[in-house]
């Protein structure tokens, strides 16, 4: 029996229950086509990127270095020894690359400030290039009809403040609220949509505990202290926009990804738990004014050590929206041979389950799992999903790339966004990862997650047929 014949036999069998939401969203799951107004009207499509990973011009304008450029010129530190000097090089390129955007019908372009490029010392004196650069990538948007959404850190803090500790040290609440009130002064009358970060799991899991991202620091007493100041900064960050900004619509984007257990047993479920806490609920939690996570992993208790006396209550914002970025799931199992989380994920390797290239189990449930699951928080208002997409080995042949695999990857999650708005969660856009191929941070330029194909030798661009299906979809 195949998924669509399980389906109809369940849905048969419900007999009373067929008009439930979840038969109707079962329902859904079988209409192999996708119609945009099945969203509603005032859905938002759009697609998200980062400065470092597309913008190159490391040098140019009075930008100075962030903790990016330090690191993938470290030898050892991005697996195919690249870095993004170059890129993309959308610094000089991003007229014809919004064209494309908006020849795809696109409504929302979601980018990142590069602060190293609009406070070349992190503290002081602002960039005034810096922010010509972004208000002429504002104008443009808005000439082509697309609302720039902006995204205030996307991991490259400028080098010279990670000089004096980063995100490890406290100052860093100061010199983040500084850094925020010159970019919210300079294009708050333009710009509505603020995010505060993307992922603050990703870059202090990854840059400050295993040390695989930049800045490249391990360990818990680097971690604690980061993860506490950055939850700060969410509460500092939206307080500064709100006062800013008139109308802004404020939120923050979270990584997330189901944590399964491998077992039902006590064992597997202790480490699944751990690792929902650690990175599902770890920053969405204190935002909320519900405390750091510590019963679903005791361990984040140290991180006491760095709360200070009225951290709690400036902890808390109350966001406009919140942006999930899901692109697969974990599956946990108990291990004695992994200290402090005493399990390990089941890598989709060794579980037959399709793959991306970034070696993530294509697993579409999963977004539906945590719309549902940030929904269910008092205090999510709105739902975005910031980023979402998927990373196969795309080829060029005749000038076309048929990446089918990604095709079928935002259908099959796009029913599953769709099924969870169909049950009551207020999820209002979905931006794809990502308009171009990019620089995709530790593991180099081979993984390509873009609409359109980047040929990095000629600065070509290529638009894929996963492209031309948004476009398609985006104009019906
Ligand atoms: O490329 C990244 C992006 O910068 C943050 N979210 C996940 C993407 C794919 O790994």
């Amino acid at each position: 029996m195949n998924r669509r014949q399980t389906i109809k036999t369940l849905a048969a069998l419900s007999g009373g229950i067929a008009m439930s939401p979840q038969i109707k969203a079962l329902e859904l799951l079988l209409n192999d086509e996708l119609k945009k107004s099945d969203f509603g009207n005032d859905f938002l499509w759009g697609v998200a990127t980062a400065a470092y990973q597309i913008e190159g011009a490391r040098n140019e304008d009075g930008k100075s270095d962030s903790v990016w450029d330090t690191f993938s010129h470290t030898k050892g530190k991005i697996k195919t020894g690249e870095n993004a000097d170059v890129t993309c090089d959308f610094y000089h390129r991003y007229e014809s690359d919004l064209e494309i955007l908006r020849q795809l019908n696109f409504d929302v372009f979601r980018f990142s400030l590069a602060w190293s490029r609009i406070i070349p010392t992190g503290i002081g004196k602002p960039n005034q290039k810096g922010i010509d650069f972004y208000h002429k990538v504002i104008d443009t948007c808005l000439e082509k009809g697309m609302q720039p959404w902006v995204t205030l850190y996307h991991w490259d803090l400028p080098q010279t403040l990670e000089d004096k500790g980063g995100w490890r040290n406290r100052d860093i609440i100061n010199w983040f609220g500084e850094y925020v009130d010159v970019c919210t002064r300079a294009f708050g009358d333009k710009v509505k949509n603020w995010m505060v970060f993307n992922e603050p799991v990703a870059f202090t899991v990854l840059g400050y505990l295993l040390g695989i991202h930049a800045p490249g620091e391990k360990w818990f007493q680097n971690f604690f202290p980061a993860m506490h100041h950055t939850t700060m900064c969410h509460g500092v960050g939206g307080n500064i926009i709100r006062k800013n900004v008139k109308n802004a619509y404020i939120g923050s984007t979270f990584s997330c990804s189901s944590a399964h257990p491998a077992r039902r047993n006590k064992k597997d479920e202790k480490v699944a738990a751990k690792l929902d806490a650690l990175l599902n609920r770890l920053y969405i939690e204190p935002v909320l004014g519900m405390g750091y996570p510590v019963d679903g992993w005791k361990l984040l208790a140290k991180v006491e050590k760095y709360i200070k006396d009225g951290d709690e209550q400036q902890l808390k914002f109350d966001f406009d929206f919140i942006g999930i970025q899901n692109y697969t799931r974990i599956i946990a199992k108990y291990s004695p041979f992994i200290p402090f989380l005493w399990g390990n994920q089941i890598h989709p390797k060794k579980r037959d389950v399709q793959m991306t290239e970034m070696e993530w189990e294509v697993y579409p449930e999963g977004i539906y799992e945590q719309l549902k699951k940030f929904a269910a928080y008092d205090g999510v208002k709105k739902i975005i999903v910031t980023e979402n997409g998927s990373a196969f080995p795309d080829k060029l042949e005749d000038n076309r790339v048929h990446d089918e695999k990604r095709v079928n990857f935002y259908k099959d999650y796009l029913k599953q966004v769709l099924r969870a708005k169909k049950e009551g969660v207020p999820v209002d856009g979905y931006l794809c990862w990502t308009m171009m191929d990019n620089f995709e941070w530790a593991e180099g330029y081979k993984p390509r997650f873009g609409l359109v194909y980047v040929d990095y030798e000629t600065q070509r661009r290529i638009v894929k047929d996963s492209g031309y299906w948004w476009r398609d979809f985006l104009n019906q």
